[in-house]
């Protein structure tokens, strides 16, 4: 594997999925890989989850892991051939070249704008780092996709599905900022490369990218997307249409008790962070059926799995 950016192929992410499963039952066994090798990450926004476990997944790995708050750094200049008078004070070039050298592997995460959609959907930050790093890159969530996420989002799926193609009901739930559209977009690409029964719901005017969201079946009726669900995976996200607005913060979309009786008793998972009671009553986060925590254990091990095949190429 070159860079880690997107969703692979199915029989790649069947792979994985399986080296996933290896790696969780004994971590350590995989310790020679890294073995003189060093992981840089840099955030240019803020992370709990992705930071600690693709920090520990290297570490599992035997590598030396070195983190940096980036958008503490020297501000990026991303354009060709930009006359840098302004407040950038390197480029790309220099920035992604010089780095490749103190690292083995590239983590980069990167929000985007939510202003500028052609510049967000191009990934004008992440593929500049894929262009002018000699390392392979490593996505910890870019403008448009959360691959990590979605990669330990489907690990969890499969340890807790009771059947062999279970519902999986993606809906978005009201929030007080605008948010990324990165891991609703990703979340779809993989499920629907998994085997499942993927059913999105969302309020009018919150329609994900057609690249993303393909022929996977959207309904604006969430009490309907709920019947039968064995997966409730809640997400808020901005317009992709008005891009970056909010368009809704309607309580009624929040996942309730109510709702999630509709189904056939669902478990219920989150990316985290989570706003309780916007977007999950805490009668639903705080009950059995939430497995938002182990879901986010398993970002170890997707990391972990991930990087594996990084160092191995
Ligand atoms: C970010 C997002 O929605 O993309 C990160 C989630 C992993 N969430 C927030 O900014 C709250
Ligand atoms: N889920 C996730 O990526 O969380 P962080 O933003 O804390 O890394």
């Amino acid at each position: 594997m070159k860079s880690f950016i997107a969703a692979p192929e199915v029989s790649e992410i069947n792979r994985l999925l399986a080296l996933a499963k290896n790696i969780k039952k004994s971590p350590q066994d995989y310790r020679q890989a890294g073995i003189h090798k060093t992981l840089v990450l840099l955030f240019f926004n803020p992370s709990l989850r992705t930071r600690l476990s693709t920090e520990k997944a290297g570490l599992n790995l035997g590598m030396q892991v070195i983190s940096m708050n980036a958008d503490n750094g020297w501000k990026i200049e991303f354009e060709e051939g930009a006359i840098m008078n302004g407040d950038t004070a390197e480029h790309v070039k220099e920035a992604a070249a010089v780095v490749s050298q103190y690292a083995s592997v590239i983590g980069i995460r990167s929000f985007p704008t939510l202003m500028n959609r052609e510049k967000d959907y191009q990934e004008e930050v992440i593929s500049a780092f894929v262009k002018y790093a000699t390392v392979p890159v490593l996505s910890l969530e870019s403008a448009t996709r959360h691959p990590l996420q979605s990669f330990a989002d489907l690990l969890t799926i499969e340890e807790f599905k009771q059947k062999d193609k279970p519902k999986v009901v993606l809906s978005w739930a009201p929030h007080p900022r605008a948010l990324p559209q990165a891991v609703p977009n990703s979340f779809v690409e993989w499920m629907r490369r998994g085997h499942v029964n993927l059913v999105v719901t969302h309020p009018e005017g919150y329609h994900l990218s057609p690249e993303f969201i393909g022929d996977a079946y959207v309904t604006t009726n969430q009490k309907e997307a709920f019947e039968g669900a064995d997966f409730i995976y809640a997400k808020n996200w901005s317009s992709f249409d008005q891009y970056g607005a909010i368009l809704s913060k309607d309580p009624n979309w929040t996942i309730t008790a109510e709702k999630m009786a509709l189904t056939s008793q669902a478990k219920f998972m989150h990316c985290l962070p989570v706003r309780r009671n916007v977007v999950v009553a805490d009668e639903v986060i705080d009950s059995p059926n939430a497995i938002h925590i182990a879901q986010a254990n398993n970002r170890t091990w997707a990391a972990q799995a991930v990087l594996y095949d990084l160092l191995k190429d």
